[in-house]
Formats: C-alpha cells, sequence, structure tokens
C-alpha cells in the first residue's frame, strides 16, 4: 500500500510504473518484520548468504557482477540545461536526450521482477538540514542497504507532506550490462537514474547521487553546502569538544580518521574522539553564526581491506552485528568473512570475490575485491557522537582537506584566511584509488575531495565558498586546513604513522584554532614547527628530522605544482572566481 497521499509522489511513481512495469510492487516500511521477509527472501534465490549468526548476527554477504565493483565515473552525468552548468570537471548529457537513452534502457525492465519503494530520508527525519527521497528499485540488495544507510519509512513522507522538494530516484538492475551503465543525474529536475549496476556507489542513490551531487546543487541555490567530509569530534581533558570536518578523496581514510583511537599518551590524558560521520557532511549557518554540520547518512558504507582491530578498531566493531558484506571474501570453515589486511591468517577454504574457491595460503589472487565493502548501522560504532542524531547539527572548529600525495604536500598546514583556505582545497591533488573503475595511484586534481560528485560547474562551486565565507563573522568561521598522511620515502614505505596518530596533527590544529601554538610562515601557508608536533611514544616510528622533513615546503616541487595549477584553472574561463586567481598569484609571489 501507497505510504503516503503526496501527489507528486504518486503521479511520478505511477508513471515510472508504466515504464518499467513491474510483476509486483512492494512500499519499504522500515519495519524489522518487512526487513527480516526481504532477507529471507534474498537468502532464498542466493542474492546474500546468511553469515555465522553467532559470531556476526544480523549479517549478510553478497557479491555483485565482477564488472561492477566500483563507482564508474566515465559514465556519470550531469543533466543540465546546458553543458556549461555542470561545468569542466562534469560529464554532460542535454536531459532531453538522457531521458530518451535511460527510459529506452529501463522500459519494461522489471517485467517478472518486483518494485521496492523506499521513501526515506537523508538526515535525522524533521531536522531543517534534511531532505526526502523516493528510490524506486529493482534489488533486495538495493533496499537492505538503504535501510542500513538512511531512515526509511512512513514517518519519511509524513515529514514530507505535500510538499515537492523531494528527489525521485530510479534504479534499475537491467542486464548489469556495462556498456549500458549509466548513472544520471538532473539537478535542476530534483532527479537520478541509474541503469545496469549493483555497485553500492552507483545504486544506494540517497549517498553520492542525492547527498552529494543533487545536495551540492541545491545547497548552491538554498545558500548551504553538501561536502565529501567526515564530522568528528574530539574531546580534551576538559571536557570541551572541537568538531572538524575533513574532506579526502574517495579510499583516503576518512572513515578511520571519523573513528580512530588516540594513541596511548592521549588516552590517558582524558582525551577521547567521537563519530558524528565518515563520508558526507551537510552544512549551515547556525542562529549563532557559527556554521554547524549534520551527517545525512544513517549508516557507514566503509572500505574493508586493510580495517583490522589495530587500524580501526571501531569500524571493525561496527562490522560485527547488522552489517551487509559485500565482494569480500568467504571463510567456508565458520562462515565468516575475510579480507586483505584483517588479520595474518587468511582462510585455507574460502570462496572468493569473485565466487571461485579460494586458499588464502596458497593463492597468489586476493580473496577480496581492493573496494569490497561493509554497511554498517551507525549507532553500531562504539564511539557514535551523542550529537548524531542531534537535528541543529556540531558547531565547525576547522575544515581540513587532504589527498594522498607521496612527495610535494607537507603533513599539515593552515591556510592565511578564509579564501586561502578555499584556494587550498581548490588545488587538492590525490592518488586514484580502488573506490573508482579505472587506473590507480595516478594524481589527478580533485577539489575538495568533490571531483566525481559536484552536481554543477566547479567554478561556482568554488565561488559558492567564497560567498558562504563572505556571510561568516571571521572569527566565528571554521579555520581551514590541509594535512596529507601519505608522504612517502624513496623506499616508497609511508613517512608517517597515520592512522590513530593523526590524533596529533588534530591537535595541533585545534591548538591553532584556539590561538595556542606558534607556527612557521611559508610560501604555501602556516607549517607546524616540527618540535610542536606531539610525537611523545612514537619516537621508534618517526623521529624528528624525517618529522621535519614531511613539514618541508620544496619551493621548486611547488612551482612545478602552481603551473599545474594554472593550467587546471584555465579550463573555468571566466567561470574561475577572481578570489581564486588572486590566490593563485600570491603563491607564485610568495615562490620568488
Ligand atoms: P570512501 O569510503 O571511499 O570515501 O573512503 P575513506 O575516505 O573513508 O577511506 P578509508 O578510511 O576507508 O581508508 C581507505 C584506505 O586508506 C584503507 O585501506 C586504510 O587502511 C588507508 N588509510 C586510512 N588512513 C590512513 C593513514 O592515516 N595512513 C595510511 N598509510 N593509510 C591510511
Ligand atoms: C566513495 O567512493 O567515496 C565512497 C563509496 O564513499 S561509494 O558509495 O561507492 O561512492
Ligand atoms: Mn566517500
Amino acid at each position: 500500500m501507497a505510504l503516503t497521499t503526496n501527489k507528486t509522489v504518486l503521479r511520478w511513481f505511477e508513471d515510472m510504473v508504466n515504464l518499467v512495469k513491474p510483476d509486483r510492487v512492494v512500499w519499504i516500511d522500515g519495519s524489522d518484520e518487512q526487513r527480516d521477509a526481504l532477507r529471507a527472501e534474498a537468502c532464498k534465490t542466493g542474492e546474500i548468504e546468511k553469515l555465522n549468526q553467532e559470531l556476526l548476527p544480523g549479517c549478510y554477504l553478497h557479491r555483485t557482477a565482477v564488472n561492477d565493483v566500483a563507482r564508474v565515473e566515465h559514465r556519470t552525468f550531469i543533466c543540465s540545461e546546458t553543458q556549461d552548468e555542470a561545468g569542466p570537471t562534469n560529464n554532460w548529457m542535454a536531459p532531453g536526450e538522457a531521458y530518451k537513452m535511460l527510459y529506452d534502457i529501463a522500459r519494461d525492465s522489471y517485467k517478472g521482477r518486483t518494485m521496492y519503494v523506499i521513501p526515506y530520508s537523508m538526515g535525522p527525519v524533521g531536522s531543517p538540514f534534511s531532505k526526502v527521497g523516493v528510490e524506486l528499485t529493482d534489488s533486495i540488495y538495493v533496499v537492505l542497504n538503504m535501510l542500513i544507510m538512511t531512515r526509511v519509512g512512513k514517518s519519511v513522507m509524513d515529514f514530507l507532506g505535500d510538499s515537492d522538494d523531494w528527489v525521485r530516484c530510479l534504479h534499475c538492475k537491467c542486464d548489469i550490462d556495462e556498456e549500458k551503465r549509466y548513472i544520471c543525474h538532473f539537478p535542476q529536475d530534483n532527479t537520478i537514474i541509474s541503469v545496469n549496476s549493483g555497485y553500492g556507489g552507483n545504486v544506494l542513490l540517497g549517498k553520492k547521487c542525492f547527498a552529494l551531487r543533487i545536495a551540492s546543487y541545491q545547497g548552491w541555490k538554498e545558500g548551504w553546502q553538501a561536502e565529501h567530509m567526515l564530522i568528528l569530534g574530539i574531546e580534551n581533558p576538559q571536557g570541551e569538544i572541537h568538531y572538524i570536518c575533513a574532506a579526502f578523496p574517495s579510499a583516503c581514510g576518512k572513515t578511520n580518521l571519523a573513528m580512530l583511537i588516540p594513541p596511548e599518551g592521549y588516552l590517558k590524558k582524558g582525551y577521547k574522539v567521537w563519530c558524528v560521520g565518515d563520508d558526507i557532511a551537510w552544512i549551515r549557518k547556525g542562529p549563532d553564526g557559527r556554521l554547524y554540520a549534520i551527517n545525512p547518512e544513517n549508516g557507514f558504507f566503509g572500505v574493508a581491506p586493510g580495517t583490522n582491530e589495530k587500524s580501526n578498531y571501531n569500524a571493525l566493531a561496527s562490522t560485527r552485528k547488522g552489517t551487509i558484506f559485500t565482494n569480500v571474501a568467504h571463510n567456508l570453515d565458520n562462515n565468516t568473512v575475510w579480507w586483505e589486511g584483517l588479520d595474518n591468517n587468511p582462510p585455507e577454504n574460502a570462496i572468493d570475490w569473485k565466487g571461485n574457491p579460494w586458499n588464502g595460503k596458497t593463492s597468489s589472487e586476493k580473496g577480496a575485491n581492493p573496494n569490497s565493502r561493509f554497511t554498517s548501522p551507525a549507532v553500531n560504532c562504539p564511539c557514535i557522537s551523542s550529537e548524531f542524531e542531534n537535528p541543529a547539527g556540531v558547531p565547525i572548529t576547522a575544515f581540513v582537506f587532504g589527498g594522498r600525495r607521496a612527495k610535494l604536500a607537507p603533513l599539515v598546514y593552515q591556510s592565511r584566511s578564509w579564501n586561502h583556505g578555499v584556494f587550498v582545497g581548490a588545488v587538492m591533488a590525490s592518488e586514484t584509488t580502488a573506490a573508482a573503475a579505472g587506473a590507480v595511484g595516478v594524481v589527478r586534481r580533485d577539489p575538495m575531495a568533490m571531483l566525481p560528485f559536484c552536481g554543477y560547474n566547479m567554478g561556482d562551486y568554488w565561488q559558492h565558498w567564497i560567498d558562504i565565507g563572505a556571510g561568516l563573522d571571521p572569527a566565528k568561521a571554521p579555520k581551514v586546513f590541509n594535512v596529507n598522511w601519505f608522504r612517502k620515502d624513496d623506499e616508497g614505505n609511508f613517512c608517517w604513522p597515520g592512522f590513530g596518530d593523526n590524533l596529533r596533527v588534530l591537535d595541533w590544529i585545534i591548538s591553532r584554532c584556539e590561538g595556542k601554538v606558534d607556527a612557521q610562515e611559508t610560501p604555501i601557508g602556516y607549517v607546524p614547527f616540527a618540535e610542536d608536533i606531539n610525537i611523545e611514544g612514537i619516537e621508534d616510528k618517526i623521529d624528528i628530522d624525517t618529522l621535519r622533513s614531511i613539514l618541508d615546503v620544496d619551493k621548486s616541487l611547488w612551482k612545478t605544482e602552481s603551473d599545474g595549477i594554472a593550467e587546471f584553472f584555465a579550463k573555468f574561463g571566466d567561470r574561475l572566481p577572481e578570489a581564486l586567481k588572486q590566490e593563485l598569484e600570491t603563491l607564485k609571489e610568495n615562490l620568488e
């Protein structure tokens, strides 16, 4: 039964039913009973497998098609009226042409299948930050994931009422044909259509498609921001909590930073870290003039490989119940899961992510796909913030940008001003990862970690950042930093220990925000004095000279970098904000 009387929802729903022609329609109400029935049905068809319920209660395993394991950026489109509105960093298709192509692919594709109608909220239901979406899908896997990642059910439709402010999301698995796979966004119509995929970021349409691509456009029009950022709170021994939002590209450490365990010395002093979000932040100015952030999601869709007891205890703990594992190895001895970097004891009697028999002790193949993932309820996280459900969000002390750069970018530096901070975000670059299909390890520009996620012209997006700053009292505006956990030595080893030890850098960042620590002025901004980064207790992992070396600003490398920035900026023509042009000039002068 339809969960709403909203005419705009019902009209669109009927149009889509007539297009895709399902045998059956099921509205998802968010109840445990319905979820359990869907789990049972998906187990029967083999779409998911029930794992050991004693060790992993409520946990299931799913394998996607081998050609469908990551986001497909080359098949992702922003279908705005004009190409200029999508800008030089997005693929663009004219809306009319895109609708025709997509409807041709989607037509009759639900024949013999069930349509699931998922009314969901991004953000706590009823929060002034929150927005509603309705996803139609022919995949129970998508339904079960959406039940973890978003707030689903009738309360969402009640919150929406008669409003037309909701995002239309159509997902059709079709035949998982790579050649006909398209992820298309129509920002001007609040519409997303995804066909021929079954992989997370391509089909959980509340996540990257809505909460970033469509929402970034909405934020531009409505005066707020949707960012690819984790949100964490750092509680000091006095009980004060500072919230930091950090933007790193896909598979560059957001989930890890968001729920890090403080190093021994910090724990002893009474420091605590609270996770508000691990991937997306929606940001608005609050009544007191500060910026506030909510996490629009309700779960974590985290990278499995590398997650272990030591690297990310809290993420691993989050996966111990109610979790869906995708494309990891299946340990047949005890019906659990395994992935590279979980422990040093790979199972011998297992099935790999492709569905083939696999012996982890002897095989040279990987057991889990490098972009294998877990979908876990946020409430499972041992350090979930008490503010997680706060409809007003949390006040932001600092923005942190960062990426994977083996060379060049220092461990941390601070911008000189808001506009310089926007420049620092705009010129971010990072090595590509397995989160998207294509080559791994290639350095590319990824402004604010939003390259694949900005739903409009990146030049306008930068101007929006500048305008947001202009509307803030500088005393209340978050300070802006850049970090790089991934500097490598000449042998290719990471110089910085990373993970929990990253708190040492966040500690410096907060001290800077409080005006408690000095810094050295360099051509790129303020860099710490090595003595001011606390490396007590990790002298065996990094000495002060190595630390100094990764705080270094190499002028000749930065000159080459500034040429690359100029080349990148040139793509935006007159959409490039004047303020960023000036910042580039300043950088060049500083390097002379
Ligand atoms: P998405 O979910 O794709 O947006 O990724 P993410 O940004 O949340 O990345 P995540 O925290 O899942 O980390 C991705 C990979 O980076 C994992 O293999 C981690 O082990 C590794 N990683 C995370 N933090 C660090 C760090 O501080 N140092 C090093 N060397 N590796 C790290
Ligand atoms: C990312 O790639 O940044 C992710 C995973 O967080 S996905 O949902 O696939 O986009
Ligand atoms: Mn992400």
